[in-house]
């Protein structure tokens, strides 16, 4: 363990700054007396023995009037060494006294100051953020919470990672010891069992008792988090442990080995390439496969040996502009489905039962389900269930296509490929068609939005970091992606407010990497936590977010039309409680009130390019910048 740098200078210092606190108090005598009999008198960690004058002091000023207790080697100075050995590069956090002691030691012990420490004004934010950021970057970053109440705020943005699979390292301040801890806020925001909160919804929690302890669980729950299924995972981290000094030795941090992902029984995987290689029209559906940029790679293998058509959702795991890419020339009716990591297949089976065909699926995902949380959808009867990563089951999936092919399938496969391409072909002069419809209309479209940026983007290295099913899936109708760090998919669970805080998590990934991040940002879920933008300019994270200022939730805008037409009365009310208007929010000013740049709203599409240009100009120079567009609906 690396030694603490604590001086007499910083001791010095410490007096100062007490001295100002109290000062501070002097200045604000009701509000030192409101806090007096709101506030018990309570230690570095939590005993009742202090002063009331240091634990007043403590509430407003930050450091204690007089104290003879300095902690020289905290646990929390030990927990940083075991964070630092996993090597995660960033965390976010709303800051909260729980973890008040792990706070301070992450920004002043050591020489090394990593991870970089991102203040962030929402839970959801921090989370949604890691969120963004290791479907870039593929490992995850911490998020730091306080007590059972941040976990509370947390609690949607967690759900979406669980259900996404995608891996988040969550470590929450508690006040265990219900004989140290006072009677105020610590009581409050502590739980005897605080992962229970989210329990349904983490891939694993654990709450260490001991240094050593957490040694063990920090490591092992990086690991686990990391195993597929990914999923987010949360280490309770006692006020206690993190406060107390540290006795003797440091416990010794273990290694951590990666546990590697499950692949297809081979004689499983021999009988889909079977399978897959006699069907007369084969298809490949790609959800949330792809954990790194070999599983691309590795789906266009198999779907150019096969000559199947890919239909990729949900992750950037297959080039767009790939003659392979779609569902195949109209009428194309799949006598067999590969299905790879898809979270619901009961539509999927359903359809093809219906026709005769077969059903494959391929996913880590049943062999880690929870009870709960129905994320698993129906039941379906389908007729090869291979439990295993099917990024990891791949290699061996596109050997026994190899082995089987023989010259005479390899020439039919090819014929239908050639068919295949042109369906492509076809269906890409389809979208520069309807993109055209309404061009010139106000609000702007986002055929049109989605079209005027593509050429300002497309020789820089770019990414787009938001999801596309609010904006009518323009991007991948209009653009070329082919790059595993292009997009990030969606939400997981549908949980709105993700989308801000998960573009401004991937934009921090791309930043390293000199990528240039785009957001087509809606703006019902821009609005439930807006403080990420100062998060974003705060941190000089360089990210354009262009807002889908349709001024509404439009999806209940419709789902409420629906009714209305189902009970067999007007639409004409369906605004209530579901428009964003009288007054409309103005995104130019709230991204200037949050400390970047911000223009609009543009009404006038013509006005569009200039704009996104300047923005453009900026995001390039490393700062984030907004352009708010009046859109059309969907
Ligand atoms: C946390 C949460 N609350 C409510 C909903 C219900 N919901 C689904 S879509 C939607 C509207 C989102 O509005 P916006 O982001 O502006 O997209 P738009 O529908 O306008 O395209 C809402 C509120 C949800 N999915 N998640």
């Amino acid at each position: 363990m690396a030694k603490s740098k604590k001086t007499s200078v910083d001791r010095r210092g410490f007096l100062k700054g007490a001295a100002a606190g109290a000062a501070a108090l002097v200045a604000k005598p009701e509000l030192a007396s409101a806090q007096q009999a709101a506030a018990p008198n309570r230690g570095a960690n939590g005993s009742a023995a202090e002063p009331t004058q240091v634990a007043l002091a403590r509430e407003t000023g930050g450091r204690p009037a007089e104290s003879s207790r300095v902690i020289e080697h905290p646990g929390s100075d030990y927990m940083v060494d075991v964070i630092k050995s996993l090597n995660i590069e960033y965390l976010a956090a709303n800051p909260g006294s729980t973890y008040e002691s792990l706070h301070e030691s992450l920004i002043n012990y050591g020489d090394n100051k990593m991870p970089e420490f991102l203040t962030c004004c929402h839970e959801e934010s921090a989370v949604a953020m890691a969120h963004g950021y290791a479907k870039i970057e593929g490992k995850p970053m911490m998020a730091l919470i306080h007590g059972d109440i941040g976990l509370q705020h947390a609690s949607m943005a967690i759900y979406n990672a669980y259900v996404d699979r995608v891996p988040i390292y969550m470590v929450v301040g508690n006040h265990s010891d219900g004989a140290r801890r006072n009677a105020g806020v610590q009581s409050l925001h502590s739980a005897q069992d605080l992962g229970a909160l989210v329990r349904d919804y983490t891939k694993w929690d654990d709450e260490p008792l001991s240094l050593g302890h957490f040694a063990e669980t920090a490591v092992r729950a990086y690991n686990i988090a990391m195993t597929p299924p990914g999923g987010p995972v949360l280490i309770v981290c006692n006020a206690e442990i993190q406060g107390d000094p540290i006795q003797g030795p440091t416990p010794r941090i273990p290694k951590l080995t990666l546990t590697t992902a499950p692949s297809g029984d081979l004689a499983a995987v021999q009988q889909a390439a079977k399978l897959l290689i006699d069907a007369e029209r084969p298809q490949i559906v790609a959800q949330r496969m792809a954990r790194t940029p070999e599983g691309m790679a590795l789906l266009v293998e198999l779907a150019e040996l096969l000559q199947a058509p890919v239909n990729s959702q949900e992750r950037m795991n297959f080039p767009t502009r790939h003659p392979l890419a779609g569902t195949g020339w109209q009428g194309y009716q799949p006598d067999v489905t590969l299905s790879l990591e898809v979270g619901d297949i009961l539509p999927q089976a359903r359809t093809d039962r219906s026709r005769g065909a077969k059903t494959i699926n391929i996913t880590a995902v049943s062999l880690s389900h929870k009870s709960n949380i129905q994320d698993f959808g129906h039941y379906a009867d389908i007729d090869l269930d291979i439990g295993a990563d099917a990024q990891a089951t791949l290699p061996a999936l596109i050997e026994e296509v190899k082995k089987e092919l023989t010259a005479d399938r390899k020439r039919a496969l090819q014929a239908r490929g050639v068919k295949l391409a042109e369906a492509h072909k076809k269906a890409w002069d389809d979208q520069i068609l309807q993109a055209q419809y309404g061009w010139d209309s106000s609000p702007v479209s986002l055929a049109r939005l989605s079209a005027e940026l593509w050429p300002l983007i497309k020789n820089e290295d770019w990414s787009l970091v938001s999801p596309q099913g609010f904006i009518g899936n323009w991007p991948n109708r209009l653009w070329k992606f082919d790059k595993h760090y292009q997009y990030i998919g969606g939400q997981g669970a549908g949980g709105m407010g993700y989308g801000a805080p998960a573009a401004v998590g991937a934009a921090l990934a791309n930043r390293k990497h000199g990528r240039l991040s785009v957001s087509i940002q809606t703006d019902g879920d821009l609005n439930y936590a807006p403080g990420v933008l100062w998060t974003a300019a705060h941190h000089r994270i360089p990210l354009l977010t262009i807002m889908h200022n349709n001024r509404g939730y439009h999806q209940e805008v419709m789902f409420v039309e629906e009714q209305a037409a189902l009970h067999n009365r007007g639409g004409d009310r369906s605004h209530i409680g579901t428009k964003l208007w009288d007054p409309n929010i103005d995104y130019a000013k709230m991204a200037q009130a949050y400390g970047m740049h911000g223009e609009g709203p543009i009404t006038n599409p013509d006005d569009l390019v200039p704009a996104l240009k300047r923005g453009l100009e900026i995001v390039k120079k490393g700062e984030p910048a907004m352009i708010d567009v009046v859109t059309q609906p969907r």
